[in-house]
């Protein structure tokens, strides 16, 4: 497993001028920058991939950042708006040589609404009808879509590892994969370890989150649990922790961060990636 730093950290959306971050994450511990990313049009991409070269990351999972006009059940501007933007991601993740584009792809983040049985099924088709075109793309270019269960309060279409299950089996494309995040699963699921367990090789990225977004080890998620139940599906795959200081721009508002639960980025990074690397050590022995 590699361990590695959401850049919602340090920047809201990772541009050009954020580059520099690449040899500071690499300082603090970590393996791999996921890089969250809005316009990815405007990125040097070669200057960026000498970048991530020079620091001896590869493989960098692409964050998908889903604010109101990036919405797969929204209006039709919406829907488009997000598709377009999914398939830059894809474009992006191939020309980087990465392997994993991971979010929320289905909705935009905050979004939550009742809706009756026979709405809740449209919105489920037309999501699973845009995601079946949108693996198409990312199964020729080599990339994995992880959608990533939000808690209830972020979403009302998908909460838990189960309901992202069942998205995938409807799509039947071996490029989609869910996406676990351990701060969502505290809230959702009624066992985070079992349900990791029973998602098994579904389980396609991985969010290190406390469950107060403070640092990972400092916290009541359980991360033994969580870990062994990793271990036993054989994941083999990244674990980034994400956090977001209060004055994110972009995600700070839909995720309700109102107190920052860390001193610093550095502090939540350096201590945060110790402790999952020593708690994933101690864990093979047992
Ligand atoms: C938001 O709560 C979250 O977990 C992010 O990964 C979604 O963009
Ligand atoms: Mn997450």
């Amino acid at each position: 497993m590699r361990f590695g730093l959401n850049s919602f950290l340090v920047t809201s959306s990772f541009s050009n001028s954020d580059i520099p971050w690449i040899e500071t994450f690499k300082s603090w511990g970590a393996d791999f920058v996921e890089l969250a990313v809005l316009e990815p049009a405007g990125l040097d991409v070669p200057r960026l991939e000498r970048a991530l070269s020079n620091a001896g990351m590869v493989n960098n999972p692409v964050c998908g950042m889903f604010p109101p006009q990036h919405d797969l059940r929204g209006n039709a501007a919406q829907q488009e708006s997000c598709i377009e933007y999914t398939k830059q991601l894809i474009e992006l993740a191939a020309a980087l040589g990465s392997k994993t584009i991971a979010g929320p792809f289905y909705s935009s983040v905050g979004r939550c609404n009742m809706h009756d049985e026979g709405e809740r099924q449209r919105q489920f088709d037309l999501v699973a009808g845009h995601l079946r075109t949108l693996t198409g793309i990312a199964e020729q270019a080599g990339v994995t879509i992880a959608i990533e269960p939000l808690n209830r309060f972020e979403t009302d279409f998908m909460n838990t590892l189960a309901q992202a299950r069942r998205m995938i089996e409807a799509v039947g494309s071996p490029a989609l994969k869910i996406h676990a995040d351990t701060f969502h699963m505290h809230i959702e699921e009624s066992h985070s370890p079992a349900a990791v367990r029973e998602a098994g090789t579904l389980v396609g990225h991985v969010h290190a989150s406390a469950n107060h977004r403070g640092v990972p080890g400092r916290d009541q998620v359980d991360w033994v649990g969580v870990f062994e139940a990793l271990r036993d599906i054989n994941y083999t795959g990244d674990m980034a922790i994400e956090t977001f200081p209060v004055d994110n721009t972009t995600i700070a508002r839909a995720a309700s961060i109102w107190i920052q639960r860390y001193k610093t980025s550095e502090e939540v990074s350096r201590a945060g990636l110790e402790f999952l690397r020593t708690t994933w050590n101690s864990i093979q022995l047992s």
